[in-house]
């Protein structure tokens, strides 16, 4: 019997929603009860060269043109589509914490004229689309409540406001929608990780049952 594809499972959500911590929950739970292996990865990669220098931007000890930002936010992910696509192909399952979707919000979010939702997401066309998106709703302010949100660039309470508002648009767009899942992130950490768990094996029975290829994010 052919070995089943890798799926791509993706966690985004506002800040301190819990998307590491239920990142990491996942793939240990992914690893231990599912016949796949499974990759784990995280955007931005500060790794990388190009990620050194949004680390850089993030931590304010660079300034970057709105544009020029949001577009190596886009090439960080580009430089790895072809490792997720090996993987997947491979039958290994990769779990992202924030992908494409964070990637045209928070530079939607800075209300330059001419950086909207729709030129912002124009970059990530092509790039493997997730089997299903985890959303982790929770309001500005409860997440604010766990430990405040740090120091870094975008990590202010109006600019999380217009980010859960333009994660709201997102979702619910007609070519984004069928791949969200949206999951109350409010609730307590065992509670949130069994609806993951819940929703990611719908996710899998779904894509092995219709034997679904791996899609790419198509134009809007
Ligand atoms: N950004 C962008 O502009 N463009 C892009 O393309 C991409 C990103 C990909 C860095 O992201 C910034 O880059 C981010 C978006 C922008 N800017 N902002 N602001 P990052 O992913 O590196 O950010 P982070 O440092 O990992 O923080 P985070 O992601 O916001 O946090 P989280 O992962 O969602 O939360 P957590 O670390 O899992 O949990 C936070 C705390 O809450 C922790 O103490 C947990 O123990 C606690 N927690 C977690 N779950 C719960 C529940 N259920 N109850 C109670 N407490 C909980
Ligand atoms: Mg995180």
């Amino acid at each position: 019997m052919a070995t089943k594809r890798g799926k791509l499972i993706v966690f985004e959500g506002l800040d301190r929603s819990g998307k590491s911590t239920q990142c990491a929950r996942l793939v240990e739970y992914l690893r231990q009860n599912g016949s796949t292996d499974v990759k784990h990865l995280r955007f931005p990669d500060r790794t990388t060269p190009i990620g050194q220098m949004i680390n850089n931007y993030l931590a304010g000890s660079s300034q970057q043109e709105d544009h020029v930002i949001h577009l190596l936010f886009s090439a960080n992910r580009w430089e790895l589509a072809q490792t997720i696509e090996s993987a997947i192909a491979g039958g290994t399952t990769v779990v992202v914490d924030r992908y494409y979707y964070s990637g045209c919000v928070y530079s939607a979010a800075k209300q330059n004229p001419s950086l909207d939702l729709a030129w912002c997401r124009h970059p990530e066309i092509g790039l493997p689309r997730p089997d299903i998106c985890l959303f982790l709703d929770i309001n500005a302010e409860d997440a604010a409540n766990r430990g405040g949100y740090g120091n870094e660039r975008y990590e202010k309470q109006d600019m999380q406001d217009r980010v859960r508002g333009l994660f709201g648009e997102m979702r619910i767009h007609e070519d984004e929608k069928d791949d969200i899942v949206v999951i109350d992130a409010g609730k307590d950490i065992e509670t949130v990780e069994k609806c993951v768990q819940e929703a990611v094996r719908v996710a899998i029975e779904r894509v092995d049952s219709g034997d679904r290829p791996l899609r790419r994010v198509q134009p809007w």
